[in-house]
């Protein structure tokens, strides 16, 4: 099929910016007249979707992209994932070192940069102590990336304070499914989707954020008319235009809609006591075990008329939901950032998770409770490899003496060599840099002086002379490029090799399809060469590249539920993906964990059907979580809500998207979304300037006035670089997780 570019994005913008693309997509005018010479295999660098693609290289040039028809996306993607091959050629790419000297950036060698980073961690070792540093990494750096600074922290300098921006992101949603499972990640699949009648999307943007997902949702709405969907949001997102049931309440509460649903469920008599009498322990939130009594009593402070007062649900509307919920043959949960940037998002993902467990959809073809990942390799390459500061390797825990000492052996290292005490989290991170109690940081794949909330107190610590930050960036327009006293220039993307793990646990291999631009290396070889240069013995970091690292992880999470150990790169450069657990090199890989038949890890003579093994009574925990308040709730002074997030055509903080022209036109900046009503009581009309101020700082966006939003609440898309509305934004976290609100904070805004 002969396609001219413009043809291509005609019908890409015809179908909302959804497109399939079996064929090849044309990147470049020279593509049309001949065919790649060769197309390699890879994964989107965008979402936590996952979608495998095919790299088309002519001439040693990436000249295009098409989806991995053997993947789960069956070939399909969305426009950020088919517009790469732009960004890669984009003439900010830095691709040589550079020194701050004298406050301007200046290019530099290898050595002199390496040199400069290393002399800083080693006076920081030498007079501070291992707390003293700190890795600061991302759910976008490949897994051997993840896995490897880990261990140079850990194991080779005694340091817990590894951390990056999965804390933003994923941490409350490992903090819901440990609390309920003992154990990370979702037990289901994409397949379920195929399978499912009624989902329930929660706080999840889905068909902006994980297009491709969000597609198979809709089609399989499409294929049987008898399909629910429900859509829990605040705003009334391109999502909720598939919902049948939208339910739009005020920002913060759904904690009290969730218990009401399972008030519901119960007096309904739709609830299934076969599972949850074998398979589930009720919690009070004190962690205590009760019986169903008592859970039943403490749902009596939610019934849906009170519900509807807290959250302004009608009482009807939750009955609707509760029921069509639980009387579906099989219900999938989505959930992101809506519940997991809250200060109570692990509550509010157990909470999803309790509708579950009292139903029993779960663990059944086309029943599961998912969490959607945000990045594409937030589960695999962070929580999987531990790489944050209260974890190890495959689900094990810092604070566990035991954790500690296996890791030790396998590492084959002095016993004690692991520090026992957690590092710091990502915001008490950044705040210890800023006061220069942090030293010296090493920032990976990841734009903090952006994405941090209340990010002007941060880029203040950032500019003191006293820490050093070194970061490695591929392109000089990123903000925290401004702050950094070493700029690394990293291969980027299809300039190197390494696995990207999706949200349903699969893990595909990114094959390398050209070299690197100028001097640019991958992140592995930087880390190994920093390794080398601050003399980390060659036994604990005895990797010669990124295979060497894949192979000691398969072998370090064999020992575990994980368990890796079939997936060999071999199989790896043959097919597209596979879901851990997969212990054997003939293993199939995992559709449904905690299922006899289906785990690897239940016994098949096991006597129950399900196991959750995470628990030693092997039991499921349902957690009694109370409604709270947000943070920062509006007041008199600061009347509304401000909300954050994302747009279909932009990724996080821009640096890649706005680099791709089509992508740049659909979104050129940053606005405020507006209530009609609200627009009209404050005489604004759509794109007048309009003032929001928060108790950090004032920004001016222009006012986009739509239904979107419900009345009170104002929405601010975040990829602007130009405005960044994480001035405004709060630095409040959740206990558990310590993942930031940026959901909710009070805003006043005026027309400017
Ligand atoms: N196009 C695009 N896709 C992306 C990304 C991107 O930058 N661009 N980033 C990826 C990443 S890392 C992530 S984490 C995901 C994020 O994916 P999503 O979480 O789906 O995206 P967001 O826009 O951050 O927020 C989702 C929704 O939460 C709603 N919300 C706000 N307050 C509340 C509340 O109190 N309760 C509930 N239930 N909902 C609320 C908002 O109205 C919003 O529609 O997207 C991933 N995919
Ligand atoms: N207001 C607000 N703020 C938020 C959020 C929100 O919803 N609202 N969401 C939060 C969430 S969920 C997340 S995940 C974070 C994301 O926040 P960030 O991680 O800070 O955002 P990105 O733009 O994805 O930054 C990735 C950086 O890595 C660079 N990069 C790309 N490829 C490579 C590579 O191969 N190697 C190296 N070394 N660098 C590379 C990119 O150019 C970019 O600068 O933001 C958080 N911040
Ligand atoms: S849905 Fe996500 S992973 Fe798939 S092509 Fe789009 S951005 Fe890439
Ligand atoms: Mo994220």
């Amino acid at each position: 099929m002969k396609l001219t570019r413009r043809d291509v994005l005609k019908t890409a913008a015809a179908s909302s910016a959804m497109v399939a693309l079996n064929s090849s997509f044309p990147m470049v005018e020279e593509a049309l007249a001949a065919e790649p010479d060769k197309w390699v295999k890879a994964v989107c660098r965008f979402c936590g979707t996952g979608c495998g693609v095919m790299i088309g290289v002519k001439g040693g040039k990436v000249v295009t992209v098409k989806g991995d028809p053997n993947n789960h996306n069956k070939g399909f993607l969305c426009l950020k994932g088919a517009l790469m091959p732009p960004i890669v050629y984009a003439k900010e790419r830095v691709t040589k070192p550079y020194i701050r000297k004298n406050g301007q950036l200046q290019p530099a060698s290898w050595d002199e940069a390496m040199n400069l980073v290393v002399g800083k961690f080693k006076i920081a070792l030498k007079e501070h102590g291992p707390t003293s540093i700190a890795f600061y990494g991302s759910g976008q750096a490949l897994t051997e990336e993840s896995y490897l600074a880990s261990k140079i922290w850990k194991a080779g300098f005694r340091s817990n304070n590894v951390e990056g921006n999965p804390r933003l992101c994923m941490a409350s949603a490992v903090g819901g499914y440990v609390t309920s499972f003992g154990k990370d990640e979702p037990s289901g699949s994409y397949e379920d989707i195929d399978a499912a009648t009624c989902f329930f999307i929660i706080g999840s943007n889905m068909s902006e954020c994980h297009p491709i997902l969000f597609k198979r949702v809709a089609s399989r709405k499409q294929a049987d008319p008898n399909v629910k969907v429900i859509v829990v949001d605040p705003r009334k997102t391109n999502t909720a235009r598939i919902a049948d049931e939208h339910v739009s309440f005020k920002p913060g509460t759904d904690l009290a809609i969730l218990n009401a649903m399972a008030y519901v469920i119960i007096q309904e008599e739709l609830d299934n006591p076969r599972f949850y009498e074998k398979y589930v322990n009720f919690m009070t939130n004190d962690k205590k075990k009760v019986n169903f009594k008592a859970y039943q009593k403490f749902l009596e402070d939610y019934t849906p008329e009170k519900a509807e007062k807290i959250s302004g649900v009608p009482a009807e509307q939750i009955r609707r939901i509760a029921i069509m919920f639980a009387s579906a043959s099989g219900t999938v949960s989505f959930w992101t950032m809506g519940l997991n940037q809250r200060i109570r998002g692990v509550w509010a993902n157990n909470l999803v998770t309790n509708l579950h467990l009292l139903t029993g959809h779960i663990g059944k073809p086309g029943a599961t409770n998912f969490s959607l990942t945000g990045q594409p390799n937030a589960c695999g390459g962070v929580r999987d490899t531990g790489s944050l500061c209260h974890l190890l390797p495959a689900g094990r825990v810092i604070k566990k003496a035991s954790h500690r000492a296996q890791l030790e052996k396998q590492w084959g290292l002095k016993p004690g060599t692991i520090a026992p005490k957690p590092g710091l989290h990502t915001i008490a991170l950044w705040n210890a840099f800023s006061e220069a109690k942090i030293k010296a940081m090493f920032v990976l794949c990841t734009n903090p002086a952006h994405s941090l909330p209340n990010v002007n107190m941060y880029t203040e610590g950032m500019k003191r002379k006293d820490n050093f930050m070194v970061l490695s960036e591929p392109f000089m327009d990123a903000e925290t490029v401004k702050y950094c006293d070493v700029l690394l220039p990293p291969a980027f993307w299809c300039e190197k090799r390494g696995v990207y793990g999706c949200s349903e646990r699969r893990y595909s291999l990114l094959m390398q399809a050209v070299e690197p631009m100028g001097e640019c290396k991958s992140d592995i070889d930087i880390l190994l060469d920093f390794a080398r240069r601050m003399g980390v013995d060659s036994k604990v970091i005895p990797f010669k590249n990124v295979d060497d690292v894949w192979d000691e992880w398969r072998e370090v999470s064999s020992a575990t539920p994980y368990n890796f150990k079939g997936m060999t790169r071999a199989r790896q450069e043959k097919e597209s993906g596979l879901r851990w657990p997969c212990p054997t090199e003939d293993h199939p890989g995992t559709k449904i964990r905690y299922v006899r038949g289906e785990d690897p890890n239940i016994p098949k003579d096991y006597k129950n059907k399900y196991w959750y093994y995470g628990y030693p009574d092997g039991k499921a925990k349902l957690w009694m979580r109370p409604y709270a308040p947000a943070a920062e709730e509006p007041d008199a002074e600061y009347p509304m809500v401000l909300t954050t997030g994302r747009v279909i055509d932009h990724w996080h903080t821009g640096t890649m998207t706005m680099k791709v022209p089509e992508l740049r036109r659909s979104f050129p900046k940053a606005y405020v979304e507006i209530n009609e009503d609200d627009a009209s009581k404050l005489g604004i009309k759509n794109g007048d300037n309009v003032e929001l101020e928060t108790r950090r700082d004032t920004m001016v966006f222009q006012a986009k006035v739509s239904d979107v939003c419900r009345p009170g609440l104002v929405f601010v898309p975040w990829f602007d670089a130009n405005l960044m509305i994480n001035k405004l934004t709060l630095n409040a976290f959740d206990k558990g997780s310590k993942q930031p609100e940026y959901k909710i904070c009070a805003v006043r805004i005026k027309k400017a």
